[in-house]
């Protein structure tokens, strides 16, 4: 809801704030399990912190030496965390069987952040550069009219303004970096376009949506929207809410429905802290999915994580700082079985050892959720909106949801996720921070938003041109016997984002839709073809 007292870490510098963030992030959050935060009042007479939406990519920092090109992978190494298991897009499209003959040419995935990143092409050369990927032209759009136009003008680059205080700028740059990147590494014939929010609070979201979603240029577009904040607090003016501004809603809610019309599919993360969506922002424990991926012409993506987690080699550090996979040996990461082949690989001090390890099959998942080792805001969003209700597509489930905790909840709101896709830490995804001048290792449902964005740019291909909405179609696949074969259907984990401990409650994943993981992660390829069929003349609206 409001995102300055998380940001509030001191005048450290950049670095040692990200090396860190994970640790004081936590605290932090446990923290409001038992006070309630300040509202930063010196911030909000300028900026309405309250209706703003937040990032928060799990990053960990690779050691300055690191290089992906001469180590072995997947296993990094983090001064802070030991050996930490890294995918690139190849470990990833092996595990969920991405479809060789498609790479979304043809597309446009639409990334939705605020500030931007000031390294981001560069960072997306290195990325492209280190694994063999074409080289891609980010296309960056900015106020007030985001067509391109030189009259636009992009946020300036300085964290130490109070707005890019008060938003968590640099998280922001790190989220940029991430969205693209993952997208790009896993759709790399797709163009991208970066759309670029002044700032986090909602009306400079819904500005900047507003007028990506009436260009007649991207019609047909995919977005991802890897951020959100508590469903309900939506318009909410202060803390606890007794004024709302209805328009927030309202102006989203219009853009949802152009975007639809145009024939866009719109995506959002599903949320990092559980079932507990209001739990880091406000200090409540109430049961709260995340807004926007609420809206039921969003495809909410929920996360997941390797199971078991992280295969053989368990939470960082590893076995005493290092993993390895031996020459010729299958070896299970979690979410991806890799092979040694000839040399093996093993974790080193970069530069180190040449690698052979390739990846050769999926291993399995369970729900997204390291609080165990990462702590709070690492967990699958999901859960029973207040703000919005059932729509069609899902009204044949049930009103009543059981708890992990023993409890029920009750209504008739829309319930998300949609979809899952991997968000662990633990075996997250190794992108490239040019402002830091490190290689890092991303989770969060903040990468699932914009991988399935790159999903959606294969089928558009594969489709012959923009599917649009979605949701409607894959909860009529899921209905169908494909069902086992486009999806890996998710039924160990919950999405507690304390792991049900301090009494707070959450969902357990389970056979079929739940609301930790929706219907699962897709086998690529299978979901391609059966929601090709289903779309062949046309998707089944909302
Ligand atoms: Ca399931």
């Amino acid at each position: 809801m409001q995102k300055a007292y998380i940001r509030n870490i001191g005048p450290s510098s950049l670095e040692n704030i990200m090396k860190h963030r994970i640790v004081t992030v936590s605290i932090l959050a446990l923290l409001t399990l038992f006070t309630l935060p300040t509202l930063a009042n010196g911030v909000a007479t300028t900026f309405n912190l309250v209706n703003s939406a937040r990032v928060n990519p799990g990053v960990t920092l690779l050691d300055q030496s690191f290089s992906p090109s001469v180590g072995g992978l997947p296993f990094c190494f983090s001064g802070a965390l030991g050996s930490i298991l890294c995918y690139t897009p190849s470990f990833l499209k092996t595990a969920y069987n991405f479809p060789s003959s498609l790479d979304g040419t043809g597309q446009t995935i639409v990334i939705v952040d605020a500030f931007g990143s000031p390294t981001i092409q560069s960072d997306l050369n290195t990325f492209d550069n280190a694994f063999g990927l074409p080289a891609a032209t980010v296309s960056i759009r900015c106020g007030p009219t985001w067509t391109g136009s030189s009259s636009d003008t992009c946020p300036v680059f300085d964290p130490s303004l109070p707005i890019d205080q008060a938003c968590g700028a640099v998280g922001w740059w790190e989220e940029t970096t991430l969205d693209v990147t993952i997208s790009h590494g896993l759709a790399p014939g797709a163009n991208i376009v970066l759309v670029v929010a002044n700032d986090c609070q909602d009306t400079s979201f819904n500005a900047a949506e507003s007028a990506a979603v009436n260009q007649p240029s991207l019609r047909g577009s995919i977005m991802s929207q890897s951020f959100g904040q508590p469903d309900d607090l939506v318009g909410c003016l202060n803390f606890p809410c007794t004024m709302i501004d209805h328009s927030i809603k309202q102006g989203a809610d219009k853009i949802y429905n152009t975007a639809r019309r145009n024939q866009w599919t719109v995506i959002a993360s599903s949320g990092d802290d559980g079932a507990n969506e209001a739990l880091s922002f406000v200090g409540t424990t109430e049961l709260i999915p995340s807004w926007p991926s609420t809206n039921p012409l969003n495809l909410a993506a929920g996360g997941t994580q390797g199971n078991p987690y992280g295969g053989d080699y368990g939470a960082p550090p590893g076995r005493g700082g290092t993993n390895s996979c031996a020459a010729n040996t299958n070896c299970n990461t979690g979410l991806v079985v890799i092979n040694g082949g000839p040399t093996g690989c093993t974790t080193a001090p970069r530069p180190g050892v040449p690698t052979s390890c390739i990846p050769v099959g999926y291993g399995g998942e369970g729900t997204w959720n390291e609080f165990d080792t990462f702590g709070i805001r690492t967990a699958s969003g999901g859960g029973v909106s207040t703000l919005y209700g059932r729509p069609t597509y899902q009204t044949s489930f049930q009103p009543k949801w059981p708890t992990l905790l023993g409890a029920t909840v009750q209504g008739n709101g829309r319930l998300t996720p949609d979809i899952s896709f991997n968000s662990a830490i633990q075996g997250g995804f190794l992108a490239y921070l040019g402002f830091l001048g490190r290689w890092a290792v991303f989770g969060g449902t903040s990468a699932a938003s914009p991988a399935l964005a790159g999903v959606v740019a294969l089928l558009n291909q594969a489709h012959g041109g923009p599917v649009g909405f979605l949701n409607a179609a894959i909860y009529q696949l899921a209905a169908s016997s494909n069902y086992s074969s486009a999806f890996h259907d998710i039924t160990v984990g919950n999405n507690s984002d304390t792991a049900g401990q301090f009494g707070v409650d959450g969902f357990s994943a389970g056979a079929g839709y739940d609301l930790a993981t929706g219907w699962g992660s897709p086998n690529v390829a299978n979901f391609i073809n059966a929601i090709n069929t289903i779309c062949a003349s046309g998707c089944p609206g909302p």
